[in-house]
């Protein structure tokens, strides 16, 4: 296996379900990944020292997903130059306290944030496979094919729920 291109962070055990969409994403790429648990808030030194090592472990993007008071992101991206995507994970408050506490950084530490859940979690993966592609023309290739087949299901479906004449 080569070396992990993307980090896929999270804040705790519990966010595994969903950004597991992420990591299955990337398979599907064939993009090596790794994953890792740190907390910004329960274990701060582990998250500082994952940003500050992933660019020299040849890390490209970091994915970070986080629920509630979601700071994980932002504390990666104060650490580090690599692009980090947050992907901010539901809550007692339906997860709009993770989006908004990632989604309002301050200016000069940017954080790319997706939408709440799984589906946030999955184009967490496809945009770092397009911040990969700017690299690796297969990546594109793969990429194109990928939005081809979206738009032949689309198709499907409206054919399936389309009333036969
Ligand atoms: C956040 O607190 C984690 O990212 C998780 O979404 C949430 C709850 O964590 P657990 O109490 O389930 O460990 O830091």
């Amino acid at each position: 296996m080569s070396k992990p291109l993307v980090g896929i962070v999270m804040g705790s055990d519990s966010d595994l379900a969903v950004m597991e969409e992420a990591a299955k994403i990337l398979h599907e790429f064939g993009i090596s990944h790794e994953i890792t648990i740190a907390s910004a808030h329960r274990s701060p030194k582990r998250v500082e020292s994952y940003a500050r090592g992933a660019e020299k472990k040849g890390l490209r993007v970091i994915i970070a997903g986080a629920g509630g008071a979601a700071h994980l992101a932002g504390v990666l991206a104060s650490r580090t130059i690599l692009p980090v995507i947050a992907v901010p994970l539901n809550s007692p408050l339906r997860g709009l306290d993770s989006f908004y506490s990632t989604l309002q950084m301050p200016s000069g530490v940017p954080v790319a944030t997706m939408g709440i859940g799984k589906a946030g979690a999955r184009n967490a993966a496809i945009l770092a496979v397009e911040i990969l592609a700017i690299k690796y023309p297969g990546l594109r290739r793969k990429l194109k094919e990928y939005k081809r087949q979206l738009a032949q299901k689309v198709g499907e479906k409206d054919r399936r729920w389309k009333p036969k004449s």
